[in-house]
């Protein structure tokens, strides 16, 4: 790890790529959560714009994806921006579209039939892949909302800034069935 800046690594302009991860299902990879969409599609008549990690899965093997950020950079923060799949089932999404705005139903949606969305991760970072030498870098919770609009972007400050060019997010509790991610950027 470089105590400082290597020439050049501030100029940085390559796109992240994903190079290893699980998924749900092919329609929710984790390349979804390197776009930065309107609100997540699991409402009625929405598409599929973000990543969801397999069934109950969690930890580093179960719930994970990688990234390269393309080149070594600085990184001194991460926005992200959690899920709140549901589970396709119509009637449930019917009786979500009439009655989301009453509180005591919103409760209790929430308690039990919001199915997927990250409740507390980690994020690893490092700065090459072989051998690798992953560093903890955050580990918080995601919040998250019935109304995917109302889903919070949360900028998550490292420490200290460092400088690397690979990510691993690893889901370590979800809510219900299993966790996922509409966005994830490294900053600046
Ligand atoms: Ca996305």
């Amino acid at each position: 790890m470089f105590d400082s800046a290597p020439p050049g690594v501030t100029s940085c302009s390559s796109s992240p790529v994903v190079v290893s991860s699980v998924d749900y299902s092919g329609t929710y990879p984790a390349a979804q959560a390197l776009t930065d969409d309107e609100c997540d599609g699991s409402t009625v008549g929405g598409g599929q714009n973000y990543w969801l990690s397999p069934n109950h899965g969690s930890g580093w093997h179960g719930a994970y994806f990688e990234l390269d950020l393309g080149c070594v950079r600085i990184v001194e923060a991460v926005k992200m921006r959690n899920i709140n799949h549901r589970d396709g089932n119509r009637f449930v999404d019917l009786l979500f579209f009439y009655y989301t705005t009453l509180r005591t139903y919103t409760r209790y949606v929430a308690s039990g039939l919001l199915f997927r969305a990250t409740d507390s991760f980690r994020l690893f970072g490092q700065l090459s892949r072989f051998p690798g030498t992953w560093q903890l870098l955050i580990t918080d919770t995601l919040p998250t909302s019935l109304v995917c609009s109302d889903i919070p972007y949360v900028i998550f400050r490292l420490e200290k800034a460092v400088t690397i060019r690979y990510l691993r997010f690893v889901v370590v509790t979800y809510r219900v069935n299993g966790g996922g991610l509409q966005y994830l950027q490294v900053l600046p």
